[in-house]
């Protein structure tokens, strides 16, 4: 199967059906009146992840895909049935833009998301929905609404959570096949990978997900060699490990060269953390091998792992810290998650007056954000101190009765409790004139 990573998509959604325009005739009924249906619903076209597709080949075979439209209405007020929506399946991870590549409309991060492209079109109301007292026999009825079209580019980045980056032949695709149960093609002439390989890495308690991505060369940015467009699966790696070929001459440029693709890439790439390995150690003279890491310690800043995929030294200590990364992340996200998750609607009166003891907790970072009103241990200023007026003692409160503004307190609240609770007087009813007139002769 092959791997295709970007395709070209034309969508069209259903159209709505046509109002139907019928009059009843029926024995018997006279006049019958306007009898047309309404329209069907055209269908949508919407784009779901689903979790067992790794590539776009199928959009490569399907550029064109249409929703159906609705059916027309018919006599007896009989409704059009709808158009059925178009439901692409895409894998996860494929983002989905406008026809310029470039503005986003949605990325299709998680299993079984949905997201509607296009909206099919409303059907259209049959004569019966115009009859009225001045016009009872109604001859018209409306079309259905016409379908949306338009053109999408669906563009692949793989969720692996960690990626292998590095010149050609550095060992990218000899330490996936080493550390999982990938077997990607591997030979000592370089572009050996010319499209991502992914595989299952399991250490200690952490299972995840390795990417082995085509070698870069300097001016990939340009188009040189494969060009950079495979890093964009980089892009959401949690780690990403630079393999740096140990039997080459100049290592410390090596990695600079590389370093200078990510940067020149963009999309955050050259911002992300790396863990650098010098690769294939046991082809490096004993001499040689602390002067090379020496060179590219300084070279990167930072800690570099001496690793080997032939003889797999080194390689669970890599993997450990990768691992480390992964699951930092992982938490941080399900953090976020729970943070986000949105509370079910309190559906009952008890459960709306409940306290949501299920409030998710505030993630750390938020709490830094809030500032404390005051802080815990304020000083004052040491200001001179003025000796307080002599305040004059306050009458002692007779043991068991209510102080003076107490009792009127008490007052306030019991006119008040009988407001609200006393009934309203009705008023008299208001006699008509008639009946007031006989009163009154009555009286007189
Ligand atoms: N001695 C030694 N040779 C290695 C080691 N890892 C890889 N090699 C050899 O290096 C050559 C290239 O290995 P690959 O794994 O294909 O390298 P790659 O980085 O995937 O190369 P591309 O796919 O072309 O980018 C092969 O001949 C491997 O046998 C190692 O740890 N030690
Ligand atoms: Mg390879």
């Amino acid at each position: 199967m092959r791997f295709l990573d970007v395709a070209k998509v034309y969508a069209q959604s259903g159209a709505g059906g046509n109002g139907c325009i019928a009059f009843r005739r029926e024995k018997f009924i006279e006049y019958g009146g306007p009898y047309g249906g309404d329209g069907g619903r055209g269908g949508d076209v919407i784009a779901e992840a689903v979790e067992n597709l790794n590539t776009l080949i199928d959009y490569r075979f399907q550029q064109h895909v249409k929703a159906r439209s609705g059916e027309g209405g018919k006599g007896k007020v009989m409704t059009g049935a709808n158009g059925p929506d178009y439901i692409m399946k895409v894998p996860v991870g494929t983002q989905i833009y406008e026809e310029d590549g470039e503005t986003l409309i949605v990325d299709m991060a998680t299993v079984g998301m949905r997201f509607r492209l296009l909206r099919g079109g409303n059907g259209g109301f049959g004569n019966h929905h115009f009859k009225s007292a001045t016009n009872q026999a109604p001859d018209f009825a409306l079309p259905g609404q016409p379908a949306e079209e338009k053109t999408f580019i669906l563009k692949l980045k793989l969720i692996a959570d960690a990626g292998l980056i590095g010149m050609p032949n550095a060992g990218k695709s000899t330490f996936l096949s080493r550390v999982s149960a990938a077997r990607p093609k591997i030979a000592d002439y370089p572009f050996t990978t010319l499209e991502p390989q992914l595989g299952v890495v399991k250490i200690d308690e952490t299972d995840f997900v390795l990417a082995d991505l085509p070698g870069l060369i300097e001016g990939a940015h340009e188009g040189v060699g494969l060009g950079d467009r495979f890093l964009g699966h980089a892009e959401r790696c949690a780690s990403i490990l630079h393999l740096i070929d140990g039997t080459g001459d100049n290592i410390a440029k090596t990695y600079k060269t590389i370093r200078a693709e990510l940067v020149a890439y963009g999309h955050g790439l050259a911002e992300k953390n790396e863990i650098v390995a010098l690769n294939k150690v046991d082809a490096i003279p004993a001499s040689e091998l602390a002067k090379k890491r020496a060179a590219l310690e300084k070279a990167c800043g930072h800690k570099v792992h001496v690793i080997s995929g032939v003889s797999g030294e080194g390689i669970n200590t890599v993997l450990r810290a990768m691992a480390k990364e992964i699951t930092q992340r992982r938490l941080y996200r399900a953090e976020r998650a729970e943070y986000n998750r949105p509370t079910a609607a309190p559906r009952t009166r008890a459960e709306r007056q409940s306290a949501n003891f299920n409030a998710p907790v505030v993630p750390k970072e938020r709490l830094q954000d809030i500032k404390p009103a005051r802080p815990a241990t304020a000083v004052k200023p040491a200001a001179k101190v003025i000796a307080p007026p002599k305040a004059k003692p306050a009458p002692k409160a007779k043991a068991g009765r209510p102080k003076g503004n107490a009792k009127v307190k008490k007052a306030v609240k019991t006119v008040k409790i009988k407001v609200r609770t006393g009934k309203a007087k009705a008023k008299p009813r208001t006699l008509s004139k008639t009946r007031a007139r006989a009163q009154k002769q009555k009286r007189r």
